[in-house]
């Protein structure tokens, strides 16, 4: 079998926010590569282009499409102003990533979103989002952790109809650095993993070629060789396979 090429998402970054456009860095954390190739995956780095056509045209080359973690979504996106607490936001990774995802699906291609890639997906397909959860009183766990990256700090519970349940069982253990997090899935899609406080850790689609959404980081534990995120790329590695 040949192996899949997998489309990674990158960011545009610069470390200086006062430096012009033409001097930042288009980026994608190792550990999403180390966590595709591990899966039998061949990463393709996608950047940021002007052009709707041009996106359009990168996803063409590939077989399934990681929307990787990164800032904020701009909250109008989903019809709200900022609160205090919403972050930096990317307008080149917002276009990036919503031009990608409608053409990932109209090409019926896999597509796994991890963290901010998830509320992509979901604010894409219409769904909306907690702008920040330390607002929300019913939020009582941690989930922005202090701890190495590798190290899960919370646990999830997933839910029998999860294609995540073959793979994880009913509970798995994951890192997690978010202050946002899914409010209501968009129409189409199933909530496959819940915290214990009730914060959505994964969404699904409920028919067509496989759109996966993760809030935690399985690339950091997979990279570290986790054995559970490591069934998570491979899972979607499968999936992109032809
Ligand atoms: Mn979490």
């Amino acid at each position: 079998m040949s192996h899949p090429v997998i489309g990674l998402i990158s960011s545009l970054n610069s470390s200086d926010p006062n430096l012009q456009t033409i001097k930042k860095v288009v980026s994608v954390n190792h550990s999403y590569v180390l966590s595709v190739l591990g899966a039998g995956g061949l990463p393709l780095i996608l950047p940021p282009a002007e052009q709707d056509r041009t996106i359009v045209e990168m996803v063409r080359k590939v077989d399934g499409l990681l929307i990787t973690g990164g800032t904020d979504l701009r909250s109008q996106l989903y019809g709200e102003e900022p609160c205090w607490n919403q972050g930096p936001f990317s307008p080149e990774r917002d276009h990036l990533d919503f031009v990608s995802i409608r053409a990932a699906y109209e090409q019926k291609k896999p597509i796994f979103g991890i963290c901010r890639g998830m509320q992509a997906i979901n604010v894409y397909f219409g769904g909306t989002l907690y702008q920040d959860l330390l607002q929300e009183k019913s939020c009582t766990v941690k989930h922005a952790q202090d701890s190495e990256a590798s190290c899960w700090s919370h646990t999830v519970n997933i839910s029998q109809n999860s294609v995540l349940y073959p793979l994880l069982g009913k509970s798995a253990k994951v890192n997690s650095f978010h202050h946002q997090a899914v409010k209501k899935a968009a129409d189409g899609f199933t909530v496959g993993a819940v915290a214990k406080d009730g914060v959505v850790e994964s969404i699904e689609n409920d028919r067509g070629p496989l759109i996966l959404g993760v809030q935690w980081h399985p690339e950091l534990m997979a990279a570290c060789g986790d054995p559970a995120m490591k069934k998570v790329f491979n899972f979607f590695i499968r999936s992109c396979g032809k």
